[in-house]
């Protein structure tokens, strides 16, 4: 009888293997915007949870807490990188990305502080060392107090602030790195910041919220501008949220409303810094089937958070960057799984629609699951699970959950069956 061989699907060589995470949300310690608003906001967050996650209450009672809503000392990855980064080695990863805090490397207006930014040396050299790509993010959503103070993104001045971080960056680690990443998911700051006004600052103001596209459209363009003449050889993008938008039904309504949505939401920022970007850095999480405005998804199988699991989602987004030209990163994806019980499936089916992408035609080069740690969700605080690694956060011991082991496997030959 003829045997059934399985069959491997192979990626290109040379592709990067990594996770990520954000330096507020792991670090510990900070002194920023967020934990300011942590401290004023914890108390409502945890009474809120209680109706709003009533059915999940029970599985995480930690989300009645208040405690879970400050970020504190988050996972100690401030003192702990080179225990995470052999972690990450033993999984075979071969990338990662991370944040540079702005709070910690200028605490106040035009104080640089040389040992915070010794500290991100010793970061980046520890991940070479063990032979890891490091991709650095310089804004993962907190500003230093002062900024924020002074009116945030809003604020054109918050712009030329931004530069001079960037430049003292750069050429105090440029030559080390070589991918930067400018920006975190500036809709999702912008929407979650100015529009719902449900994370710091609390705006709800279209006007304030469109202002702050254009800011940060600005700092992106000077910034990379900034970065190519100090080191031509570097790569620059910025992580974009892209989100695979379908018409319910495909009726009229929804096939028009579909189309803005996709083009404010999908490429209107991309398509600004079109010029000034060397690869675009995908965070993929969400699929959205609209239906009048509304959200008509069947959320057949969910995460932790209740966000519906889609791996072929990806698969469109990616498509539909192609006309870019660019290399691209995937540089977030990945479940609230505490049990982690979905983890190894969602990695492999996303991987999955990866490469079907890449056997098209995209130039898709590397895939970065968020997140290596489990670690400070936000406004969500510490409940959702993201990690590779899940975090006792009384002992801060680490231990790699089963999915890790998987993905590793996928990384090993580099392939998935
Ligand atoms: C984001 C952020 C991450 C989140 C992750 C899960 O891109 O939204 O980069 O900080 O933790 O996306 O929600």
């Amino acid at each position: 009888m003829e045997k059934k061989t399985q069959k491997n699907l192979k990626f290109p060589d040379g592709f990067l293997w990594g996770s990520g995470t954000s330096a507020h949300q792991v670090e510990g310690h900070n002194h920023n915007d967020w934990t300011e608003w942590e401290r004023s906001n914890a108390k409502r967050l945890a009474q809120h949870s209680k109706k709003y996650w009533e059915k999940s209450q029970h599985l995480f009672p930690e989300m009645g807490l208040e405690s879970n809503y400050i970020s504190g000392c988050a996972c100690d990855h401030y003192n702990r990188y080179e225990e995470d980064f052999d972690i990450a080695k033993s999984l075979g990863q071969n990338a990662h990305r991370f944040s540079i805090e702005w709070s910690r490397i200028e605490p106040e207006e035009g104080v640089f502080n040389e040992q915070a930014i010794e500290h991100y040396r010793q970061v980046i050299w520890a991940l070479k060392k063990r032979g890891i790509e490091p991709f650095v993010t310089l804004w993962h959503w907190t500003l230093p107090y002062w900024i924020a103070k002074m009116g945030g993104w809003e604020k054109r001045k918050t712009i030329d602030y931004f530069l001079r971080y960037t430049e003292k960056i750069i050429e105090e680690l440029g030559d080390d790195v070589k991918f930067w990443i400018t920006l975190n998911e500036p809709e999702i700051f912008s929407g979650n910041c100015y529009l719902k006004g449900i994370r710091p600052p609390q705006k709800k103001n279209i006007l304030s919220y469109l202002r702050v596209i254009k800011n940060l459209i600005k700092a992106h363009k000077s910034s990379y501008k900034i970065i190519k003449k100090i080191n031509p050889n570097s790569r620059i993008g910025i992580a974009k949220n892209n989100i695979y938008f379908e018409a319910y039904k495909n009726r009229i309504t929804n096939l028009f409303l579909k189309k803005f949505i996709d083009w404010w939401w999908n490429f209107y920022f991309l398509n600004k810094i079109k010029n000034q970007q060397d690869f675009i850095g995908l965070n993929y999480y969400f699929h959205n089937r609209i239906n009048k405005g509304f959200n008509k998804n069947e959320n057949k199988n969910t995460t932790d958070m209740g966000w519906e699991i889609y791996p072929e989602g990806i698969y469109h987004v990616l498509k539909n960057l192609k006309k870019y030209n660019l290399p691209i990163y995937i540089i977030e994806n990945g479940i609230a799984d505490a049990k982690d019980e979905k983890r190894e499936k969602f990695i492999k089916d996303h991987l999955y629609w990866i490469h079907k992408a890449i056997k098209e035609g995209v130039d898709i080069k590397g895939y970065f699951y968020w997140s290596l740690l489990d670690n400070f969700e936000w406004d969500k605080g510490f409940w959702p699970r993201f990690g590779l690694v899940e975090i006792d956060y009384q002992t801060m011991n680490r231990k790699i959950r089963p999915s890790a082991l998987e993905y590793k496997k996928n990384i090993e030959k580099n392939a998935i069956e």
